[in-house]
């Protein structure tokens, strides 16, 4: 009796350490809930917004900031119609001004006459995002082409300093973005940063803030300013020897990832509405159409990775209408396709300790998507899968089984555009994986 007990709690240990473990990193609690996510609102908003320019050159006078009519509500209440659900403000960018007034620097708006120097858009966004459910993440710039200190040690101070400002006053935050930048400051040098100070600063004051930079440590970028994963898209990378922006690994790698990579950082694919990061009159009629943004979102979301779509306001402080606009109906097209899925009610058969799903429909039904997705909490493990459907009417001597796609990585969320299928009975065979693969769900949409 006792050799038979101890029988069955090796077998159960056994296959716990099978299906659960060593399938190398995995996300922390925290990335889990970020790449829950999905899709967050960047917003880049500060004196270029006035100047027209990309990078401001740091010498602009604090009075070129100067909105008319800020409204960080509208911003909230647009990310929340959009369906998004975090907002990150570019705090400080390459400039050096501050959109709140700190005390590390003469460049903020406090210094500037717009609301008679009281005005804050980070306590005012930050109380928005509460209002709304929205959470809230920064964008400070270590490149600062204003700070006299940038480029000596007292820099990695200063900037030290500004992230406990933040973090302390307006966080916890969901995200830190550490933009890889690293130019000449006034003085024509550039600065040594000190990336383990930084990121422990984030880490004591926001323990949850995922981390971005171009090797994380939270999450990656794409490698593109497009919004574009790659198909093969690992959320594990090696991060040994690298740092972020000139020291970062090739953009091909930080696109794919490196299958067995030593650490979890899954990608976050950045990208404007606009042509330019910053608000100017003349791309009012540059806004992505939502046949742009549906094509982003299957390259983004569809690929494994969050989407960061930048909206930036307006010289009011406002996002315009037509960008508001554009992203609900974004939103529609998106519910009309993915608010429906074809296989809710279909009965599944795994076969082959979960290398096979068999789904049945209850009726021939046509789809253009297949969505897949794997319990990420375990690792990502399927580097090769192949959906087939059944067509009864093809003479094959497999049983009618045809392919429709082939794949290569699954992770959090794929979605396979397909051409217009209509069936009743499909197969999604996983061809390789790490270990048992743990598929977590399979859906199908149709367009119409
Ligand atoms: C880049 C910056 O140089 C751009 O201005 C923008 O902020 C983009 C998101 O990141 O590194």
């Amino acid at each position: 009796m006792k050799s038979l007990r101890s029988f069955f709690l090796l077998a159960a240990a056994l296959c716990a350490s099978c299906s659960k473990d060593a399938c190398g990193p995995t996300p922390s609690p925290a990335q889990l809930e970020w790449q829950k996510m999905e899709y967050n609102m960047f917003v880049h908003f500060g004196p270029n917004t006035f100047s027209g320019l990309e990078w401001g050159k740091g010498t602009e006078a604090e009075d070129l900031f100067n909105p008319t009519d800020l409204d960080c509500r509208q911003w909230a209440a647009t990310a929340k119609a959009a369906g998004m659900k975090g907002i990150i403000v570019t705090a400080k960018h390459h400039d050096g001004f501050c959109l709140w007034p700190s005390k590390t620097t003469t460049h903020t708006v406090a210094q500037s006459s717009w609301r008679d120097g009281k005005g804050d858009v980070l306590a005012e966004l930050s109380e928005a995002c509460r209002e709304y459910g929205i959470k809230f993440g920064v964008y400070i710039s270590p490149w600062d082409r204003n700070h006299p200190a940038y480029g000596t040690p007292e820099y990695n101070n200063v900037y030290t300093q500004a992230l406990e400002e933040v973090h302390s006053q307006y966080g916890p935050m969901f995200e830190h973005w550490f933009d890889g930048a690293n130019g000449e400051g006034p003085n024509g040098k550039k600065q040594v940063y000190d990336w383990d100070t930084f990121r422990a600063t984030v880490r004591r004051l926001s323990p949850d803030a995922v981390m971005f930079s171009d090797i994380g440590p939270g999450c990656r970028w794409v490698g593109n300013e497009r919004g574009r994963a790659c198909e093969t898209n690992w959320s594990t990378l090696n991060t040994e020897g690298f740092t972020p922006g000139a020291g970062a690994p090739p953009t091909d790698t930080l696109q794919q990832g490196n299958v067995y990579g030593a650490h979890w950082v899954p990608v976050e694919a950045d990208v404007s509405i606009r042509p330019g990061w910053f608000w100017r009159e003349s791309e009012n009629d540059k806004v992505k159409s939502v046949d742009d943004l549906m094509s982003i979102w299957l390259s983004s979301v569809g690929r494994n990775s969050v989407l960061l779509l930048n909206v930036p306001p307006d010289t009011r402080g406002r996002i315009c209408e037509v960008d508001s606009l554009r992203l609900v109906e974004f939103r529609e097209a998106r519910e009309a396709v993915f608010g429906t899925d074809l296989a809710a009610d279909a009965k599944i058969r795994k076969r082959q300790g979960g290398k096979v799903w068999e789904i049945t429909l209850p009726e021939y039904r046509s789809f253009d998507y297949v969505q897949l997705q794997e319990d990420i909490r375990y690792g990502q493990r399927v580097s090769s899968f192949r959906v087939e459907i059944q067509d009864f009417d093809v003479a094959l001597d497999n049983g009618g089984w045809m392919t429709i796609a082939e794949g290569t990585t699954i992770g959090y969320k794929r979605i396979i555009p397909t051409k217009p299928c209509k069936t009743k009975r499909l197969r999604v065979v996983i061809t390789g994986s790490h270990d048992r693969p743990l598929l977590e769900s399979v859906s199908l949409f149709s367009k119409n």
